[in-house]
């Protein structure tokens, strides 16, 4: 019975003797035969983990409790890039991520995070649920992650501490936190932000300190890490379509047999609906909240002005994925 974490109940009360067992559970004894250790960076009440949750209930059911998934929300385990490299390594064997750091893991990963790609969502769904996107998540089988489905994380707005963002030319000399994507960091770098790459679990505390002036993510986002605290306007620039694919480690993986492979792959992808709808369905409640919070508002940026400044990136990158990767995504209707 492979175990991939911490050895679970069974060996443990057979070390230390029968007189614990009256204080265990049955199903507490019954150690699950794949043992998963999940780690993301959102918080408990953040999409990412609900769709986890639901994630893991159903494939305990459909695999009859033969794969447990541990769930570890709030950077527990590290930033995304640690928890990246963690599968790499097996020290973890689920994760739910931004594309933030994957590209550094495939290069073609960054074709999703040019700017004004998706133009609206149900463009990135037809695109990451088709050929296009298994094909990118296939890519990731040769630095020792499989990829299952792509989840999300959403349209990324900006969020600032003293200026309203409206146009371009308002970001010029902010210091903007980006990921550490050089896409991102290229786009933000062309309206003349100072555009810092930083882990997110850096992001809030330097927001506080003023050592940042903006940051841009997802509604969801800016609403469950309460970023209302130290930022006072929220532009809706969607400049950015952020998915959020699921990985696992291959060294778990190849582990597995075929019959739990198939489930986990398809409950994957079927959580996926699941998790978009959780996601899209709180953006407006969250927004209404927001403003409560004091946030103001920015509603209509001008979006064509954001996709004119940041089109030299577009074009810089767009040839360097290969076999016309972005112009087939463009392309699809
Ligand atoms: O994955 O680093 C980021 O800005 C991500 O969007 C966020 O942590 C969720």
């Amino acid at each position: 019975m492979p175990h991939f974490a911490r050895p679970r109940a069974g060996a443990f009360l057979a070390s230390i003797g029968a007189a614990l067992l009256v204080l265990a559970s049955a199903a507490d004894i019954r150690a699950a035969e794949f043992d998963l250790v999940e780690a993301h960076t959102t918080t408990q009440d953040h999409p990412y983990t609900l769709g986890m949750v639901r994630f893991a209930q159903l494939v305990r059911e459909r695999t009859g409790g033969r794969v447990i998934i541990q769930i570890h929300h709030s950077r527990q385990l590290g930033d995304e890039r640690q928890v990246v490299e963690g599968l790499q390594l097996g020290t973890v064997q689920l994760t739910v991520t931004s594309t933030g750091p994957l590209g550094g893991f495939v290069p073609e990963m960054n074709a999703l995070d040019l700017p004004f790609l998706f133009r609206e969502a149900s463009h990135a769904y037809k695109i990451l649920d088709g050929e296009i996107g298994r094909g990118l998540l296939d890519r990731f089988e040769a630095v020792g992650i499989k990829g299952l489905a792509f989840w999300e994380n959403g349209f990324r707005h900006i969020t600032t501490s003293k200026t309203a963002v409206e146009r371009p030319a308002d970001l010029k000399g902010l210091k903007i936190r980006v990921m550490e994507n050089r896409v991102h960091q290229a786009a933000f770098r062309q309206l003349g932000a100072d555009a810092t790459p930083m882990a997110w679990g850096e992001v809030f505390t330097s927001l506080q300190q003023g050592l940042l002036d903006a940051q841009e993510n997802p509604i969801p986002i800016v609403s469950t890490f309460k970023l209302y605290e130290v930022q006072k306007f929220l532009s809706l620039t969607g400049h950015v379509y952020s998915p959020a694919p699921v990985l696992v480690s291959k060294r778990a993986w190849d582990r597995m047999p075929p019959d739990i492979q198939r489930i986990l792959l398809s409950t994957a992808v079927e959580v996926a609906k699941i998790q978009r709808q959780l996601n899209r369905g709180q953006e407006d409640k969250q927004l209404a909240e927001l403003r409560v919070k004091g946030m103001t508002v920015i509603e209509r940026p001008d979006r064509s002005a954001f996709r004119e400044a940041m089109r030299p990136v577009f074009e810089q990158f767009e040839g360097q994925f290969g076999k016309g990767l972005v112009r087939r995504i463009v392309e699809t209707k």
